[in-house]
């Protein structure tokens, strides 16, 4: 059943067993690690794309929570620069308030600090709320939802920005949060929110952004619609090229914001590229399948030819390649990356295990496949050394391809 509208869910892709994304488990410790079926869905009625099981929030966002948005430079110039738009332009009245939903370690609220404007983000998972909090940053733990956000404005007054990044496809229960802003938004404020794009998931086929964390793969014909069900206007909308294509939401309520034009010509594309009919979901899933056994085909042959091949980026997507395409340490031996809360660990379900990234130009293996694909120039330039020496990047978006 649909958790916007009710309606019947019709699935189109199911990925099995999967294990929870960003949860890595110590390498004696693999025993008890818990799975759920990851199935995917297009509501009938309002279309929002969705998964088909919802794994409780508690077991993905605690205090162990190990991704750190400011890992990498491009987002945090991406989010420096979105907190400045909003300095520029829509925090410009007497002591203006904004609130992040799912702030994590302050990546965005930090620029917001440094200008000395009110602010407060809200993070359940402690462990990166603290590193914020360290900062200086303002931010309460726990859960964005109607009860915490009636709570913020009794004790903070109205909000003139809501922002969240990554964080609103992950809430199953959008309701709330929509109570939740509200009672909270200033009556002229705005509600801004930028998650992964549906247009872009099935133009690169990078089925890898299905994942317990990724509820939603909004479009914006279903983040209109859930916009109107709620009691607000969905104004604009802007693409971003973070994380592998992006779109940034701006909802108001009616009557508060002209709507641009962008909205309407957004979703006019999205219905001429089929974006609502169910061939265009069963082509992707015949594209997963075909990358799948693309991918380890080459990860076979070359393990044949006796080469040394590893990943790089420990990151949330790679847990469905990894576990759907069966991947395990037998065809990838290590993973690097540059998150200290991940090392030690194995990767969730393929226990494939996880080391700093300096091991990649110390051992110099001889193929490297980029799990995080979506940082690629970052990656690209920062492990330059790996390539010059004769090491080649594999990656499988859109297409499988040595590099
Ligand atoms: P990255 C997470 O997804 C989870 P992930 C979440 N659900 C989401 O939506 C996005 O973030 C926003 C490492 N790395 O950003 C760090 C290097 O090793 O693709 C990370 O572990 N070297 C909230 O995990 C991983 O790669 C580097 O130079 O798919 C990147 O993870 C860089 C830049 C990163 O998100
Ligand atoms: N905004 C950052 C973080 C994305 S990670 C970025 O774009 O990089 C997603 C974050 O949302 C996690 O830190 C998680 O703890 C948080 N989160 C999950 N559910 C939430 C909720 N209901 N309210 C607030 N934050 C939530």
């Amino acid at each position: 059943m649909c958790r916007i509208c009710g309606s019947t869910v019709g699935e189109f892709f199911d990925f099995g067993r999967q294990p929870l994304s960003d949860t890595f488990p110590e390498p004696d410790r693999v025993d008890d690690e818990f799975f759920f079926r990851l199935a995917v869905g297009i509501c009938e009625s309002c279309a929002m794309v969705q998964l088909l099981e919802e794994v409780p929030r508690d077991r993905m966002f605690h205090d162990g929570y190990p991704y750190h948005s400011s890992g990498s430079a491009r987002m945090r110039e991406h989010f420096a620069g979105t907190a400045r738009r909003f300095l520029r332009e829509e925090l410009t009245a007497d002591d203006p308030f904004i609130v992040e939903i799912g702030s994590n370690d302050g990546v965005m609220l930090r620029t917001i600090r440094d200008a000395g404007v009110r602010h407060l983000g809200v993070e359940p998972s402690g462990g990166v709320a603290d590193l914020s909090r360290a900062e200086g940053i303002r931010v309460v733990t726990t859960f964005f939802e109607e009860e915490s956000a009636r709570r913020i404005r009794a004790e903070d007054g109205p909000a003139d920005v809501i922002f969240a990044a990554n964080t609103i496809c992950h809430i199953p229960y959008l309701d709330s949060i929509f109570r939740g802003v509200d009672a909270l938004l200033a009556p002229g404020g705005v509600f801004v929110f930028e998650d992964p794009y549906l247009g872009d998931i099935l133009e690169l086929n990078t089925f890898d952004q299905i994942y317990d964390e990724h509820f939603y793969l909004f479009s914006v014909n279903s983040v209109r619609a859930a916009a109107r069900r709620f009691g607000f206007d969905l104004v604009d909308v802007q693409r971003l090229s973070v994380h592998g294509g992006e779109v940034r939401y701006t909802i108001a309520r009616p009557g508060t914001r002209p709507v641009t034009a962008a909205v309407e010509a957004m979703i006019a594309e999205e219905r001429e590229r089929g974006m609502l009919e169910h061939t265009t979901f069963e082509q992707f899933g015949a594209n997963v399948k075909r990358i799948c056994g693309d991918l380890v085909e080459l990860l076979r042959r070359l393990r044949a030819e006796g080469k040394r091949v590893v990943g790089y980026g420990a990151t949330a997507k790679s847990a469905t390649v990894t576990n759907y395409c069966g991947i395990g340490p037998d065809l990838v031996e290590v993973v690097y990356d540059t998150t200290p809360a991940k090392h030690g660990r194995v990767m969730p379900g393929s226990h494939i295990p996880v080391r700093p990234a300096s091991g990649l130009t110390e051992t110099q293996p001889d193929y490297a496949i980029l799990f995080a694909w979506n940082h690629e120039e970052e990656i690209k330039q920062k492990e330059k050394a790996f390539h010059d020496a004769g090491g080649r990047w594999i990656t499988y978006v859109p297409d499988v391809r040595i590099s």
